[in-house]
């Protein structure tokens, strides 16, 4: 019998709202949600793909563990937690709690209760050793903001702007960040329409930058440049708002030396920006009455991404582009408990310095999380306080992490890796157990880790108060044992004698909040909808509200605005900041030239396929491309006496790599654009897979030389590479 069933894809963290035709208890088919009033009905190919990833090949339907002879078997997930338990306890006893790890990579956000289990199950066994992507992604959203200070208003929404400025980020295929995650061309073109002016900043004319007024076509890794451009601009033509600035900011003296070199000839000749199109840019920007200015992951991973980003934070205060006292706010919170935001600065804070502190480089915890990139050489390097065991909820460091080749070091290194996944993952291919995890479709749902993410960043997450919650809607496949992440954590606990305290979601929505904490009880399992009604506790819509909207609602509540400024309120946003203005000091005197033996810059992309390494092991995913392209100007691409399709040797100071050409005729002339987390364990045999597995770019990128001393992200993007035609043969 078929039925229909209404749910939210989690292939991504978009979000979006579906139907689910299932047929004998089997997902068989998924659409769009048609006259959905947010998402307007928008499915991608990877959503319409979740009843393949349920029920395909690829799937893990049972735990393995690794023999002494390298091989894998099934174990029932019972039995590996109760191994998993014993390994941990008996380091624990030997090494003590800095010995054990965890890392939270991007597919356990999906899962609200995942990410909270294991931090209280961290806090039980005592070890701050909790590692996120954030900081190989968008490190400075987090560092920046605590330099500058934040506005407790927050930001206009782009929905209702005059014009935006999106400087390395691409939401038409990200759905990420820069416009709305839920349907972002539906948005942007009808944004367009009524008349936005779209200022895109990148070196490759994207399908975001398609839509724009302005396009600054930049050299890669120009970003500090082109942005102190820009603020410079707008003070030397008086276009910045200074009421505002007196009123709220600090230190508008220093930032207007310090960005004195930053001429429109200068940024013209440096970062290869008209200086026209610069001053076009920034008037555009300035003069809108509602307008804001974000940054993705270009210039995050390109070189001095924090000093990009408290610069375009300084753009925004400047041009006092944040929400006023009395302006609706655009979502007060649905899922999470509300507290009115103020017309007011909340005063700078630590960006790093504080709490645990790697043995590695002079790195910290930092506002953004502790250093991923240091993870490997905590690892490696010997001496007290060495990290032995890693578990790893929905993460792939063997293809994400930068520096690959030390990444499989210190998996080998490891007495005990465990992986939560949904496939043989490379990460997994060198794991003790890989725990296998039930999909979306066969776990409850909300829309909470959506709303947390527009919390963390501004012009993330909904600017409208939209809510949705889904059941279980399929059983996992007949005679497979898989689980939901948070019960490993359970399980450890009961198996290690601990106890567990549940926070609820609070505070990531707030950071001021104070969590609503709950025991649980091990030998009594708290369902998934009782974790998930502890979760949102206190939230503006109970649950129990949502619930009762199976296709999802817009939750209004126009009498929420902004509150006026509290009369003691004495704090300001910091227009200059030390460390970052000594930084730009040094950018002005620094030499530009490309290493004439690496004169190409890889930057980064994202394919609209896949979502980091999740979604290649679906065939009909990759049927344009089983790899990774290595994307080139059509004029580069003939100068190398190659043509599309032709295998390119990529070569960087670190390390090299294979790529199949491609041309994009939208790049600038000298750049390779390509996406990471292709490949596999690197053996010989898979370097020469190219055409078959793609290759991984991290192969390129190393984690000891040229990296932000702060959050420790190395230059993932504009790297300088050389890149010429491959000589070798490779299988077809
Ligand atoms: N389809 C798909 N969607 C995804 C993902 C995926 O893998 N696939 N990954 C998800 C994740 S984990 C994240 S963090 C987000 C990222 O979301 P985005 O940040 O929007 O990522 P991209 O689409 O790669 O956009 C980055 C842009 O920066 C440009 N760029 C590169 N170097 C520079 C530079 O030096 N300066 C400037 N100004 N621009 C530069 C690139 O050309 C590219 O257009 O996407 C998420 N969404
Ligand atoms: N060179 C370079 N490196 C990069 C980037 C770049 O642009 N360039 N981008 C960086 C960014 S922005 C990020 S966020 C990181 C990502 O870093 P990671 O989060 O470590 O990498 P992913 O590939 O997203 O890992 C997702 C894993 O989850 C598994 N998975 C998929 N669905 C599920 C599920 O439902 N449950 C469970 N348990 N597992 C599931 C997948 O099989 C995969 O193994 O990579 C970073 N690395
Ligand atoms: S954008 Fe993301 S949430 Fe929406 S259908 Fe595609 S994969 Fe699913
Ligand atoms: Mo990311």
């Amino acid at each position: 019998m078929l039925e229909t069933r209404p749910s939210i894809c989690r292939f991504c963290h978009s979000h979006c709202p579906i139907l689910v035709d299932v047929e004998d208890g089997q997902p068989v088919r998924v659409s769009g949600d048609r006259d959905h009033p947010v998402y307007h009905g928008f499915t991608c190919p990877r959503g319409r793909s979740l009843p393949t990833q349920h029920t395909g090949p690829q799937r893990l339907l049972h735990s393995r563990k690794r023999t002494s002879r390298g091989e894998f078997e099934a174990v029932p997930h019972d039995r590996a937690i109760a191994e998993i338990a014993a390994k941990v306890q008996d380091l624990l006893d030997r090494y003590g709690p800095r010995s054990i790890a965890l890392y939270i990579g991007t597919m356990a956000v999906p899962y609200p209760a995942s990410a909270p289990m294991a931090m209280a199950w961290m806090d039980s066994i005592g070890s701050p050793m909790r590692f996120m992507p954030a900081t190989i992604d968008k490190p400075a959203k987090a560092i920046a903001p605590a330099l500058h200070g934040r506005w407790g208003a927050g930001a206009p929404s782009f929905s209702n702007a005059d014009a935006w400025m999106i400087v390395g980020a691409n939401p038409l295929v990200s759905k990420s960040i820069g416009a709305p995650p839920y349907n972002p061309a539906w948005h942007a073109r009808n944004a367009v329409d009524r008349g936005l002016e779209l200022i895109v900043i990148d070196p490759r004319r994207t399908e975001t930058a398609k839509l724009a007024s302005v396009h600054l076509q930049l050299r890669p890794g120009e970003d500090p440049t082109v942005l102190a451009g820009l603020v410079r601009a707008v003070l030397h033509e008086g276009l910045h708002d200074g009421d505002f600035v007196r009123e709220n900011a600090i230190g508008l003296d220093s930032l207007r030396s310090a960005v004195e070199p930053f001429t429109p000839e200068y940024v013209e000749q440096r970062a290869g920006v008209a200086r026209d199109q610069l001053l076009r840019a920034a008037r555009l920007f300035a003069r809108a009455p509602r307008a804001f200015a974000v940054a993705g992951t270009g210039p995050n991973m390109s070189p001095r991404g924090l000093l990009s980003e408290y610069l375009l934070l300084c753009l925004n205060t400047l041009c006092g582009h944040w929400l006023r006292e009395g302006d609706a706010v655009p979502n007060p919170g649905v899922l999470a408990p509300t507290l009115p935001p103020k017309a007011q600065p909340i005063a700078p804070s630590p960006g790093w310095g504080f709490g645990e502190r790697l043995r590695v480089r002079g790195l910290t915890n930092t506002a953004s999380g502790l250093p991923v990139s240091a993870l490997a050489d905590e690892i490696l390097l010997d001496g007290e306080g060495r990290v032995r065991a890693l578990i790893c909820v929905g993460g792939n460091p063997l293809l994400a992490w930068p520096d690959q080749q030390r990444t499989v070091e210190a998996m080998r290194k490891l007495d005990l890796l465990v992986t939560l996944d949904v496939e043989m993952s490379a990460t997994a291919k060198l794991s003790h157990y890989v725990i296998a995890t039930r999909l979306s479709l066969e776990q409850p749902g909300c829309t909470l880790p959506l709303e947390a993410i527009g919390s963390y960043a501004y012009a993330m997450g909904y600017e409208v108060p939209y809510a949705q919650y889904t059941p279980r809607i399929v059983d996992p496949p007949r005679d497979s044992d898989v689980i939901e992440e948070w019960e490993l954590f359970l399980g450890l606990a009961r198996e290690m004698g601990r106890k567990l305290v549940l926070a609820s979601a609070f505070p990531w929505i707030h950071p001021q909040g104070e969590p609503v904490r709950t025991e649980l009880d091990p030998a009594h399992p708290p369902t998934t909808d009782e974790l998930l009604a502890m979760l949102t506790s206190g939230s503006r819509i109970p649950l129990e509200e949502v619930k009762r909207h199976p296709h999802g609602a817009v939750f209004p509540d126009p009498s929420i605005r902004v509150q006026p400024k509290d009369a003691d309120c004495t704090a300001k946003l910091e227009l200059a900041d030390e460390t970052l203005l000594a930084e730009l000091e040094e950018v002005a005197r620094e030499c530009v030239a490309a290493p004439p033996d690496l004169p190409f810059r890889l930057i980064c992309r994202r394919m609209a396929d896949v979502y980091n390494s999740t979604g290649r092991a679906i065939p009909k995913l990759l049927r344009k491309h089983p790899y990774n392209p290595a994307f080139l100007h059509p004029e580069d691409l003939r100068a190398l006496g190659a043509a599309p399709g032709d295998v390119l040797a990529i070569r960087s100071s670190h390390g090299s790599i294979l790529g199949v050409a491609e041309i994009d005729a939208g790049l600038r002339r000298g750049v390779l654009s390509m996406t990471h987390a292709f490949g596999d364990v690197p053996e010989d045999r898979t370097d020469t897979l190219v055409r078959q597995i793609g290759s991984n770019t991290n192969r390129l990128i190393p984690v000891d030389r040229d990296y932000d001393p702060h959050s420790g992200i190395p230059r993932m993007s504009a790297l300088p590479v050389q890149v010429c035609l491959y000589e070798g043969a490779v299988p077809e």
